[in-house]
Formats: structure tokens, C-alpha cells, sequence
């Protein structure tokens, strides 16, 4: 009988052994990590004690704390005259640190006297995620955090999201749930597709008309993809934009969270709402056009007119104004060249110029615009048809179709952010191959693939590989209309995605990520009000 007992007590004791989580339920998962024995106890006697109490870092992890149930105050260390290493019961978060830490790195010990955090700016917000993500609450007021040290740094500067308010459009309130999200996973970059064929969703004061008119669209072509089912319209007009005070507040909600917004303003494709406002932008300015109705490719393309520079030009300058970082994304993908074969002016264009042929004007007219941005101190980034006729100089490339745009923009030395959609990073695809899946588009990408992507392509060299600066999962939204299933469709892939952002493709499981953190990291969503897919868990 006692012999059962200690073999099932071992059997049992190997089992806790083997779920033990080497992570401690981090997503993404630390650089470093290493358990320690006991808990630190978070009560209401706990002091948060800062050297920097303005700190972004500090003010969200205390809103967090006050919206939670914790009534801890935040204390400047400046006004103590003890040294840190004799303080008890206390989180410390310290930002005056060594200046050869990374800016986005940060050091945490959890031990159970006090919890002392190192970090700069980004580092200690993330380090704050870090925390947070560790919490156990017990009772109102008190919550346990396991003892732990972590020393941990981001894989790519680069960790983007992308979302598409053109075919469907998000309130603010939902962009700003999905910045929220984006932030307690690292993520500092949230690519925002503004304008597409199907809607113009950003006010621009000197050209009202691309909101009056080319915001809203009469219908929506609600089945099928490219050709298909064509006659399923619903016959409800579409619309919505967002103010330029309301972008504003956005920018600024992100800055708070540690995440540049990159806007998107699609050209010389995929510009029917434009062109609708302003027919002029057009190479046949005497047709009637209206805002897209269907999804797919649009043959009517912008001009590469002087006047449709101008106007360009001045959009994009009200949109720097709005958004202060580095960062302008002017699309590029998918410009089919038929209305510039029709059009007698791109024909002289070509003619008169080195330009051998329509792909080379629209590498004129992707150069041409880069100009503009590099003189108002900015970078542009283009997908990476902008490689084809010659890349603009100073161009960073989204490697789109596939690896290979990446691979030949480091090869010319152009950076690059890898965000292929034959690699599991295309979020509106659907996450099985099963028929159960809700209407979607281009094949499946399921969590595991996401996860097992690499975003440094093997071929390159050393060099080229520092090219790399980052990777992206898009959700597009065609087959996307509600919060809900935009949730569903980037819950939990975002999470792979921010792991293969982060983390050291050495520290990487799939299982551990699948089966001991993801469930927790569900339920924990779950209780913020997210959607998500239930994923498919190896060994469940
Ligand atoms: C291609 S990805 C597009 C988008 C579509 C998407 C659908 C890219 C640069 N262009 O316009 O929404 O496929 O997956």
C-alpha cells in the first residue's frame, strides 16, 4: 500500500514537474528567465517607490493597480533616506540606469522582500507588462507575485500589427482596445491602414471630399472574392472616417503605451475612394467613378500627374502633422498598369524620359513621393511591389508576397520588415482548414504556423540580415466587419506574433506556449472583454 502511495506520489510529483512552466506564463517569453523559490506579497502596506514618478511606466502600472483594487501609493525614492537594498515591502521601479542598457531592455527581481525593476523608457514600460503578467491576485487589496529574476531585451525594434479600417471601419474606442492589447504584449508598432478602394477614413482639411465622399461607399458586396457571387450586394450604404482630432488622440493614447502608429496612405493603387472625391487624381478625369463596392483590384490608379503630386503632397503633409513618428507607409501593392497603357501623358511620360516602361514609371512615382517625405525628415515604407522598376533610395520594403521581397530588398541593402502571408502572419486568413471557420479569405494560418515563422530569412549574410528590422501580421478586413471577429481573428495569433518578435528563437516552445501559457493568457483576455478562437492545443 505505501509503495502505490509513493509511486503515485512520484507520478504525480513528475507531472507537476513536467507543467512546470519555465516561461511563468510570460508572453512573450523573456530573453533570461530564471524561478525562484517563494512569493512577494503585494498588500495594502505596499509601498510603489520611483525615481522618475511622471514616468509613463509608472502612471500606467499606477492607473492599473487603483482600476484593479490595489490602493498602493507611489513614493519618490528622492524623498526617502533609505538605500533601495534595505527597503521591505515595496515594487521599485528605477529608470536612472547604466546608459549601456538598451533603451527597450529591462532587469526585474522578484525576491520576497521587494520587487526592484531597471529600465529606460520603453524597457521599464515593458517591464511593467512583465509584472503585471505575473500577478496572482488572492483578495481585494493583496496579490502574490512568484520570485523570479528576468533580464530581458526585444528580438526586433520592429514589432508591428497592422489593421485595416478601410474595407470596414473600427471606432476610436476599439483602436484604442487594440492598442491596449498590442501593449501588454510588447508589441511598439501598430500599422494603420487608412485608405483603400473601398473608403478614405482620415479628415484632411485641405481636401474635404476624400471624406464627404470618399468615406462612404453605397454598398458593400457582401460573398465571394474576385469575381465571385457578384451579385450579393446588401445594399446598405457604408461608411466612417476619423476626425484629425480624433487621430490626434489616438497618437497620443499609443505614445502613452510605448506604440508608434505608422500610417498608410495607398498609392498610385488600390485609390478609388480618392479618385471618386477628386476625378482628377485619375488618368481619364471625364469618367464617373465611385468608392469601391467590391473587394479586389482596381484598374483606375492616381496619375502621376504634377497636380496629383501636389495634392498628394499636401495630404501627406497634414498626415506628418498628425503623426509625429519616423514612419510614413504609401502602400505601392497591387497597381495594375492599364490606365497608364490608355493614357496618352504617361505614354509621353515613359517617351521622353529614361523610364522604359509603366514599371518604371511606377517606380517615378514611388521615387517621387519619397522625396517629399525624406525632405519633411521622414522614411517611407512601401510593400514590396516598390521594388519592381528600382526601389526608391532610402525605401524600407514589407515583404508581403511571400519571403522573397525581403530577401532581395537586404540584398540591396534596404531594410526591411518581413510580414508574409504564406508564412502564417496574413491574420484575416482563417486559423484551420475546417469548413466550420467563419467566411475568410487566401487559405489558412493557423497558430502554430504563426509561431514557427522566422523573420530572418537563412540566405542572407550577416550583414543583411541587420537589415531585418522587424516583423508585422496584417488584418485585413473584408471578410471582417464587427470588434468581435476582429478579435477572434487576431486572438491568440497575436500572441505568436509577439513572441516571434521578441523572444530568442532559442528560448522558443511551441508546446510550452500552446498548452501552459496561452490558456492562462485567454482566460485573462477573456476577463477584459476580448473575443478569441480557441486554438487547437497539441496534447489537450
Ligand atoms: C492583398 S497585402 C492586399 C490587400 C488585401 C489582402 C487580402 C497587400 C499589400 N494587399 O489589399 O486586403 O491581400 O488578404
Amino acid at each position: 500500500m505505501r509503495k502505490i502511495f509513493l509511486a503515485l506520489s512520484i507520478l504525480l510529483a513528475s507531472q507537476a514537474f513536467a507543467q512546470t512552466d519555465a516561461n511563468m506564463g510570460i508572453i512573450p517569453a523573456p530573453a533570461s528567465i530564471s524561478a525562484q523559490k517563494g512569493t512577494f506579497t503585494l498588500n495594502p502596506e505596499t509601498s510603489i517607490i520611483v525615481d522618475y514618478p511622471d514616468h509613463k511606466a509608472v502612471k500606467f502600472l499606477s492607473d492599473y493597480l487603483k482600476k484593479n483594487g490595489y490602493n498602493n501609493n507611489v513614493v519618490n525614492i528622492n524623498t526617502m533616506d533609505k538605500k533601495p537594498s534595505m527597503i521591505k515591502n515595496a515594487i521599485m521601479l528605477f529608470s536612472n540606469v547604466p546608459a549601456t542598457m538598451p533603451v527597450d531592455g529591462y532587469e526585474m527581481k522578484v525576491s520576497a522582500d521587494q520587487v526592484t525593476i531597471y529600465g529606460k523608457n520603453a524597457g521599464l514600460f515593458y517591464a511593467v507588462q512583465t509584472l503585471l503578467q505575473m500577478i496572482t491576485p488572492v483578495k481585494r487589496g493583496t496579490a502574490t507575485f512568484a520570485c523570479a529574476t528576468i533580464k530581458d531585451v526585444p528580438r526586433f525594434g520592429y514589432r508591428g500589427m497592422h489593421l485595416d479600417v478601410a474595407r470596414h471601419f473600427y471606432s476610436v474606442d476599439f483602436i484604442k482596445k487594440y492598442i491596449d492589447v498590442m501593449a501588454m504584449y510588447k508589441l511598439n508598432t501598430f500599422h494603420w491602414h487608412l485608405t483603400d478602394d473601398q473608403g478614405w477614413r482620415i479628415e484632411i482639411k485641405k481636401y474635404p471630399k476624400l471624406t464627404s465622399v470618399g468615406s462612404n461607399r453605397a454598398q458593400t458586396k457582401v460573398g465571394g472574392f474576385s469575381g465571385n457571387n457578384t451579385d450579393l450586394f446588401d445594399n446598405t450604404p457604408y461608411g466612417g472616417f476619423y476626425t484629425q482630432e480624433q487621430i490626434r488622440e489616438v497618437v497620443a493614447y499609443a505614445t502613452d503605451r510605448f506604440i508608434n502608429i505608422v500610417p498608410e496612405i495607398e498609392m498610385p493603387g488600390h485609390a478609388m475612394a480618392a479618385i471618386a472625391a477628386y476625378p482628377i487624381l485619375s488618368c481619364d478625369p471625364s469618367k464617373n467613378y465611385k468608392v469601391g463596392e467590391t473587394w479586389g483590384v482596381y484598374t483606375d490608379v492616381f496619375c502621376p500627374t504634377d497636380t496629383t503630386f501636389k495634392i498628394l503632397n499636401a495630404v501627406l503633409d497634414e498626415v506628418m502633422d498628425m503623426f509625429p513618428g519616423k514612419y510614413i507607409h504609401i502602400g505601392g501593392d497591387e497597381c495594375p498598369k492599364d490606365a497608364w497603357k490608355k493614357s496618352g501623358f504617361c505614354q509621353q511620360l515613359i517617351k521622353d524620359s529614361t523610364l522604359r516602361d509603366e514599371a518604371g514609371l511606377q517606380s517615378y512615382f514611388v521615387r517621387r513621393i519619397e522625396r517629399h517625405i525624406n525632405a519633411m525628415g521622414r522614411s517611407m515604407i512601401g510593400w514590396d511591389e516598390i521594388l519592381e522598376g528600382g526601389v526608391a533610395p532610402n525605401a524600407t520594403i514589407m515583404s508581403w508576397r511571400g519571403v522573397s521581397g525581403g530577401i532581395a530588398a537586404a540584398q540591396l541593402n534596404h531594410d526591411v520588415i518581413m510580414t508574409p502571408g504564406s508564412e502564417g502572419l496574413y491574420f484575416d486568413h482563417a486559423q484551420s482548414a475546417s469548413t466550420q471557420e467563419p467566411l475568410s479569405i487566401g487559405g489558412n494560418a493557423p497558430l502554430s504556423k504563426a509561431y514557427a515563422y522566422d523573420p530572418i530569412p537563412a540566405e542572407l549574410t550577416g550583414d543583411q540580415k541587420k537589415h531585418v528590422i522587424g516583423v508585422q501580421a496584417n488584418l485585413w478586413t473584408e471578410y471582417i466587419a464587427t470588434p468581435a471577429k476582429a478579435e477572434f481573428h487576431l486572438l491568440p495569433r497575436m500572441l505568436a506574433l509577439a513572441e516571434i518578435a521578441w523572444t530568442p528563437v532559442s528560448s522558443k516552445n511551441y508546446n510550452n506556449f500552446a498548452q501552459q501559457r496561452v490558456p492562462k493568457h485567454l482566460a485573462m483576455l477573456e476577463s477584459k472583454g476580448y473575443n478569441y478562437r480557441v486554438p487547437e492545443i497539441i496534447g489537450a
